[in-house]
């Protein structure tokens, strides 16, 4: 056999210039996968624009050259055991193609371990009197196929050759060949025409476009996909935030908060009571969700609810909250302690990983901890309840949080709200800055003593005080003045007042797998 020459390799040059050229590669094994399907995807193709065709088999390639004499790029694929390559991998291949009619043989470029070399499959393709294409992975594939002397550099393994597979087409490493030369063919992952012009854009001499215009199955499984996600949405969770001084309820779905009801907590009432309350809030959304998570002041073990501390809300005994919940509200529930909710709210909320303490400085000071990617139950991360160094037999959150803001306040002669010492405070008034000065270097001193427990990567802060404008400031500074060994790093949580509410909607959804 003799290489292209004269004016086959002239028809060749000029016809896959600025070209679209269809890969027509039924899914093996697939309702497709025939001659007679192969053969009508080309001459289809071929009809509406397609410049040249890329065909797998020497079988497929024998029977498209049959049916037309338009430009053919063959391959073979092969699932070899010793050998991840799988384009076109041995020399016989090469004759196979050349063989059945083939103007240019495609081989996998990559540098892995492979039963013949790129030199020898260029070499063998010219043998034949072929042109050869050499499907890479990287801007070093091409180099080194230019350098065997191979005419055409494709993109074609970008993204296959370890990790997972990208989405969208290498458009960059089709702009990197183009530096190389001019015979660049994109291919790969194109399937919109947006993309395709990007290709060209960047460079490529021609596009080759395959499952988006023949592969059936891929292409129907992509509408399939998309419509699923609107005729089955994600499900509505009703997650509430049971606190000491407010209770709030939303409607949840994928992490984004639809609709919230708030009302303050009754502090004189019962757990039947505060479940009742909660009922009758959210009796609107009836049938609107389709289970319930509740993100409560307290302790929780196995759906049961109990007070650590009556101060911070006067929960008599263990309460069957979760069974409860489930009753009056006729969907499964989930109950988790709020502060740790809110730790794996603020834990889904970003892709960071690390480990993270959240707390919340509010009517009391509650605290959650995510370890390696996990929510730690029972009591764990009730820092509010540690006594610090005192000789008052008192939890330091009740020298912390919004109650004991208040009644220092009334104390110094100021009858007034936690916000208003705060505002106090930004204005210079000695008292108030007194009273948040302490607050603020006692927590700062709590959060180093974390960070010499549990060392996490973050502490994240949230509640109505730990919200508050300037508090973290403050407490970073308090942090300094200390100058621990370890120093925490403070964050605001990014939900907000939102932290418990998404993720105890996130617990509800997996249902009691967290426990
Ligand atoms: P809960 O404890 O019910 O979860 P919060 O997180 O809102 O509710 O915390 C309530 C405490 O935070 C109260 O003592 C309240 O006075 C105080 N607080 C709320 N908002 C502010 C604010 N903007 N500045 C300072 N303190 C606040
Ligand atoms: C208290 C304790 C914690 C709770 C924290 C914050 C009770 C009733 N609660 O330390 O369980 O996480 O307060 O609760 O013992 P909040 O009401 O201030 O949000």
């Amino acid at each position: 056999m003799t290489r292209e020459t004269g004016n086959r390799a002239t028809v060749l040059e000029n016809t896959l210039k600025n070209a679209l050229i269809v890969s027509c590669q039924p899914v093996p094994g697939g309702a497709m996968d025939d001659s007679s399907y192969v053969v009508g995807f080309a001459l289809a193709a071929l009809s509406a624009g397609a410049a040249g065709l890329r065909i797998e088999s020497a079988r497929y390639v024998a029977a498209v050259r049959a049916a037309t004499d338009a430009p053919i790029i063959g391959l073979i694929k092969r699932d070899l055991d010793e050998s991840p390559v799988r384009i076109t991998p041995f020399l016989d291949d090469v004759t196979a193609l050349a063989d059945a009619g083939a103007d240019i043989i495609a081989f996998d470029a990559t540098d892995r371990v492979r039963p013949a070399s790129v030199e020898a499959l260029a070499q063998a393709v010219r043998n034949a009197g072929k042109l050869s294409m050499a499907d890479c992975s990287c801007v070093e594939d091409a180099e080194r196929a230019l350098a065997a002397g191979v005419d055409y550099v494709g993109s074609t393994m970008s993204g296959y050759t370890g990790g997972p597979e990208p989405v969208d087409p290498d458009i960059e490493l089709v702009a990197a060949l183009q530096k190389l030369t001019p015979n660049v063919i994109a291919e790969g992952r194109i399937r919109t025409t947006e993309q395709a012009q990007a290709a060209a854009r960047a460079g490529a001499s021609c596009v080759v476009v395959g499952s988006a215009i023949t592969r059936t199955e891929h292409v129907t499984a992509w509408f399939h996909d998309a419509l699923k996600e609107v005729y089955s949405p994600a499900p509505v969770v009703l997650a509430v935030d049971l606190g000491g001084t407010k209770i709030m309820a939303s409607l949840v779905q994928s992490g984004e908060v639809l609709d919230t009801t708030m009302f303050a907590t009754d502090r004189t009432g019962s757990a039947e009571s505060w479940v009742a309350s909660i009922v009758d809030a959210v009796a609107p959304w009836k049938g609107g969700y389709s289970a319930a998570g509740i993100a409560a002041t307290g302790a929780v073990r196995d759906g049961k609810w109990r007070a650590m501390n009556k101060a911070t809300l006067a929960i008599e005994g263990e309460f069957p909250l979760e069974a409860r919940a489930s009753q009056l509200l006729g969907v499964p529930v989930v109950v988790a302690n709020d502060a740790q909710a809110a730790a794996w709210g603020e834990f889904k909320a970003t892709a960071d990983r690390s480990d993270l303490v959240f707390m919340t400085v509010s009517t009391g000071l509650g605290g959650g901890i995510v370890a390696g990617g996990k929510l730690l139950r029972g009591v764990a991360g009730h820092f509010g309840q540690m006594q610090g160094a005192t000789d008052e037999n008192t939890p330091l959150e009740s020298r912390i949080c919004g109650p004991w803001i208040a009644s220092e306040a009334k104390r110094l002669g100021h009858a007034v709200e936690p916000k208003d010492v705060f505002a106090a405070a930004t204005s210079g008034e000695a008292w108030a800055v007194s009273i948040i000065d302490g607050v603020a270097q006692r927590f700062a001193r709590l959060c180093c003593d974390i960070q010499l427990a549990i060392d996490p990567a973050r502490i994240v802060v949230g509640g109505g005080v730990g919200l508050a404008a300037g508090f973290l400031e403050k407490v970073r500074s308090e942090i300094s003045a200390i100058g621990p060994s370890a120093a925490p790093q403070l964050l605001s949580a990014k939900l907000g007042t939102e932290a418990g509410i998404v993720g105890i909607a996130d617990l509800a959804l997996a249902g009691g797998k967290y426990r």
